[in-house]
């Protein structure tokens, strides 16, 4: 089944079509966004809704490279002992047998860190965050923004929510090690992915207060880290623009996780988290929000973020929005068990479409499976944590596989459908161990 046919998605191409006719009728912004990348999302728009199977490889493919030219010397300021992460360039992955012991919450020096360019050390004294745009009543312009300071937020009322932050890279590598796909990006396994406790304000609350009117569509935050430099152009500092229903949802300007100031790693002084949706929404270091009344494009949810590929509408899918739904063991790729040894497996399954339902395990390559003991209440936005009892009967090597189904009837498949650059694998991960 193509990833164009999952539940929502019908929405949400629509949605896009009719915000991409916009831009055509000069009624949307594309500030960093070539004109010829438009169109061509546009020209997709027209077949979208016909076979979806086009064999053509887009010209995006190679415009898609994520390789950020201008590396700094340090990208990541905390820490990272090689038993805990696997270093990606600007990024850290963390190892999945390292979250063995530790509780619901990743604790923040085991969290994952997804960088385009580099840290930036930020004072919370001289930070502002300016909202502008034509959204906001008298439609502020950039230069005379509504603006808070970091106590202004801290005196608004506080809301504490725990959830997932995952990139739409996590389990990427395996389109290349199981299916055999060539993708672009970075070649995250399956640790891009964390759980926190997030305290901070709604965005909701402060759009109001910024003075948000019915005329309001699209809202942008932006990063203050250095602009991304892909393949020797500057696509600008790093923004996405976020639809207003999911805005004024369940969106929060955080400012603590787990309980500490926000790390600089992860955003401090403000960073933005959207529950459930591809990491890329949940920008860090946040500096201003354009609140717009026409719809917005940034490089971010046009040539990157969007499924392209021949299982595809030609041009490229709707912008993503929600996670799929994965599961992930405990435990290094390539663990040694002693055979005739009782064992209790370890792992978590989450989705972005609600809570986890049941997971299945089957510990002798996919001929047979059990169901897991679940150890958290399922809910949607976070992972439900399993275990599984093994006594590995003979030596030799195997495949350990976890299969979860979420509330909205999503079963990770045997195959995921591929993109070009590697999104939203969904697919169930054959883990390697040998028995001896
Ligand atoms: N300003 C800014 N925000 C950003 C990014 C970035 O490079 N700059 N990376 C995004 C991506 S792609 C992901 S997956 C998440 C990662 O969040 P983390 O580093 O706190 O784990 O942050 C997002 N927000
Ligand atoms: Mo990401």
């Amino acid at each position: 089944m193509p990833s164009s046919a999952r539940p929502g998605d019908r929405h949400e191409t629509a949605y896009d079509r009719r915000r991409l006719r916009q831009w055509l009728a000069g009624e949307a912004k594309a500030d960093g966004v070539s004109r010829r990348r438009l169109l061509t999302l546009l020209a997709a728009t027209a077949t979208a809704t016909a076979a979806g199977t086009a064999l053509t490889t887009p010209a995006s493919a190679s415009a898609a490279r994520t390789t950020a030219d201008a590396v700094a010397d340090r990208p990541i300021l905390k820490p990272l002992p090689p038993e805990w992460f696997i270093e990606r360039g600007t990024n850290a992955e963390t190892r999945w047998e390292a979250l063995r012991g530790t509780g619901h919450h990743t604790p923040n020096e085991l969290f994952f860190v997804r960088n385009h360019t580099a840290t930036p050390v930020l004072d919370a004294d001289d930070w502002r965050l300016r909202l502008w745009g034509s959204g906001l009543r008298g439609a502020p312009g950039e230069d005379r923004p509504v603006e808070f300071g970091y106590d202004d937020l801290r005196a608004l009322p506080a809301v504490t929510r725990t959830a997932f932050v995952e990139c739409a890279g996590n389990g990427r590598s395996f389109y290349s090690t199981q299916q055999g796909e060539t993708v672009t990006g970075t070649a995250w396994t399956l640790g891009a992915i964390g759980v926190a406790r997030w305290r901070g304000v709604r965005l909701s609350d402060v759009l109001r207060r910024a003075g948000l009117t019915y005329h309001a569509v699209d809202v942008q935050p932006r990063g203050l880290d250095a602009e991304y430099v892909s393949g020797g152009e500057s696509l600008g500092r790093v923004r996405r623009p976020l639809p207003l229903a999911k805005a004024l949802d369940d969106v929060l300007l955080a400012y603590e996780m787990n309980g500490e100031r926000l790390p600089h790693d992860h955003g401090y002084p403000v960073r933005v988290v959207v529950p459930s949706w591809v990491g890329i929404a949940s920008i860090k270091w946040v500096g201003d929000i354009e609140v717009s009344a026409q719809p917005l494009f940034s490089p971010w949810n046009t040539t990157f973020y969007r499924l392209f590929g021949p299982a595809h509408p030609e041009g490229g899918s709707a912008p993503l929005s929600r996670q799929t739904v994965k599961s992930a063991f405990e435990l290094a790729s390539g663990a040694t068990f002693a055979a005739g040894r009782g064992y209790v497996l370890h792992g978590r399954s989450w989705s972005g479409a609600g809570a986890v339902a049941h997971v299945e395990v089957s510990t002798d390559g996919g001929a047979t499976w059990r169901p897991a003991r679940l150890h958290d209440q399922p809910r949607a936005g976070t992972w439900t944590r399993w275990s599984l009892d093994w006594r590995p009967a003979a030596p030799g090597a195997t495949h350990l596989l976890a299969r979860a189904t979420d509330t909205a009837g999503r079963t990770q498949p045997d195959v995921a459908v591929p993109n070009t650059q590697g999104y939203l694998f969904d697919a169930v991960v054959r883990h390697p161990v040998s028995v001896v």
